[in-house]
């Protein structure tokens, strides 16, 4: 059994997400944020202490991207997976990098000096953010002319990216939304796979 080890509001998104759409099953382990912290024994599990994580049979994996391609590749087909032969698998192959090398790089600066440690690098939340906007302007383009990212269906590249745009709402970056983006982000964010994906909380045993 697929086991994905996840915290509130986290990468941890993706994969759930991807699982849910696929009706795949799948063992969730919700812990506190960050469990590097509150939950120590995590990092026995994970050396990295960081979210999510994923184990199937011998695989595990700490990236939350490839998680939700290896899962669409396991066990499909899914029409969440857009093949090689398609046309735009160039570009969904781009957008799945970019959600993060591009995208959710800058806002972890931001999470870290705005939530974690306010008052020590202020300057950097400001600059951070402004980053993150700038970088939002290919999605904004893109999203002109059309309702999902790729191959004119949804597919993970829209569960990946949208991952942005999903923490720039607890950011408070009202920026981000942007009248493209915003319609993309709302139509996703309606899916009832996201409803219960971005439901799952961590109740501490009593
Ligand atoms: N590149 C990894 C990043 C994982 C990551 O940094 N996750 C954040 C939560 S979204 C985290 O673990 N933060 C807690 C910490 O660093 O202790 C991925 O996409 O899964």
């Amino acid at each position: 059994m697929i086991k994905i080890y996840g915290t509130e509001n986290s990468r941890a998104v993706r994969p759930i997400w991807t699982a849910e759409e696929m009706g795949l099953e799948y063992e969730l382990i919700m812990m506190p944020f960050p469990p590097r912290v509150f939950m120590k024994e995590y990092l026995d599990i994970n050396i990295l202490g960081t979210i999510p994580y994923m184990i199937d049979g011998d695989v595990k994996m700490t990236e939350s991207v490839a998680i939700s391609q290896y899962l669409v590749e396991k066990y499909g087909p899914t029409d969440l997976q857009v093949k090689p032969d398609e046309k735009d698998y160039p570009s969904y192959l781009n957008w799945l990098f970019h959600s993060d090398a591009t995208l959710t790089f800058p806002q972890t600066v931001v999470l870290r000096y705005k939530l974690q440690e306010p008052g020590v690098a202020d300057a950097a939340v400001d600059g951070y953010s402004r980053w993150f906007v700038s970088r939002l302007k290919l999605l904004e383009k893109t999203l002109e002319d059309r309702e999902y990212l790729c191959s004119d269906r949804f597919t993970i590249a829209d569960i990946c990216v949208s991952y942005a745009i999903n923490l720039a709402e607890a950011l408070e970056i009202e920026q981000a939304f942007k009248p493209n983006i915003t319609r993309w982000s709302k139509n996703l964010f309606s899916r009832p796979a996201f409803i219960k994906s971005k439901g799952y909380k961590y109740e501490p045993e009593k």
